[in-house]
């Protein structure tokens, strides 16, 4: 997959590109991510890749002829979605969730990330050149870097060969639409606290059955929105019609 970030800060991204998961699958030729700085695409000599807002009011909008070059420059002529997509960073978005991961990571080779700031782009640019645009979140931040950052982070671990144990990446959080059980490690007693007495058993099939629970619950009490869409089993869904008439009483 190739990911090109349009940035004005392409900065902000050397840690993170550089480490763990994303910096491996670059290593190993996964992924083939290009910081792509947005000023290259300025036409006057000082770079100016903004201007005051027509109309008045606070702030500086982003141009769309730079932003237009930029894109006609990542994009191939004819490249279209799902295979190619321009996607946009903003507050104003279709919430980012594992489902939109999924998709990308399923269906795009390339994915050109568009990173605002100031008061954002010029509505001609949002009305023409994006596939989509996305928001990671009801708050506001000051650019596009960090939700690009982890959109980024989100679909590259879903790519094949990229997590070296594709197993956790089934069995994870969020798969099925399911929060992660409860992870321990040794000591098996810190500071009185326990380890649950079943993980120790060796009894696998009660083991899985009490995982399942325990994050079925931790779904239930802290996202219970989730259960109703969440990929269960007829079992699970008794267990969680159960749950909840316990909370009841
Ligand atoms: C586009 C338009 C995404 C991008 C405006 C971006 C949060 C998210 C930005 C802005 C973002 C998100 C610039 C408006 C700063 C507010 C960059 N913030 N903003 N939730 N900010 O995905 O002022």
């Amino acid at each position: 997959m190739r990911i090109d970030i349009l940035t004005l800060f392409p900065e902000m991204f050397s840690g993170f590109l550089e480490h763990s998961i994303v910096g491996r699958a670059r290593e190993a030729g996964r992924i083939d991510v290009r910081l792509v700085q947005w000023r290259d695409f300025a036409t006057d000599k000082h770079r100016v890749v903004d201007d005051a807002p027509y109309g008045g009011g606070a702030g500086m909008v982003l141009m769309i002829e730079p932003l237009w070059r930029a894109i006609e420059s990542l994009r191939p002529p004819g490249a279209r979605p799902p295979e190619t997509r321009v996607i946009y960073l903003t507050p104003q978005g279709v919430p980012f969730g594992q489902s939109t991961a999924c998709d990308l990571a399923r269906e795009t080779q390339h994915l050109i990330l568009v990173c605002g700031r100031y008061e954002g782009v010029d509505q001609r640019a949002r009305d023409t050149l994006f596939d989509g645009e996305i928001s990671v979140g009801d708050y506001v931040l000051t650019g596009g870097e960090l939700p690009a950052a982890a959109v980024t982070d989100a679909v590259v671990r879903l790519l094949p060969g990229v997590l070296g144990n594709d197993q956790s990446a089934e069995h994870e959080s969020f798969m099925d639409g399911v929060f992660d059980y409860p992870h321990y490690t040794r000591p098996e007693e810190f500071e009185g606290m326990k380890v649950p007495e079943i993980l120790l058993s060796g009894h696998h099939a009660r083991i899985e059955e009490w995982r399942r629970r325990q994050a079925i619950e931790r779904t239930l009490r802290v996202r219970p929105e989730l259960i109703d869409r969440a990929d269960l089993t007829p079992a699970e869904r008794a267990c969680v019609e159960a749950i909840r008439r316990e909370g009841e009483k």
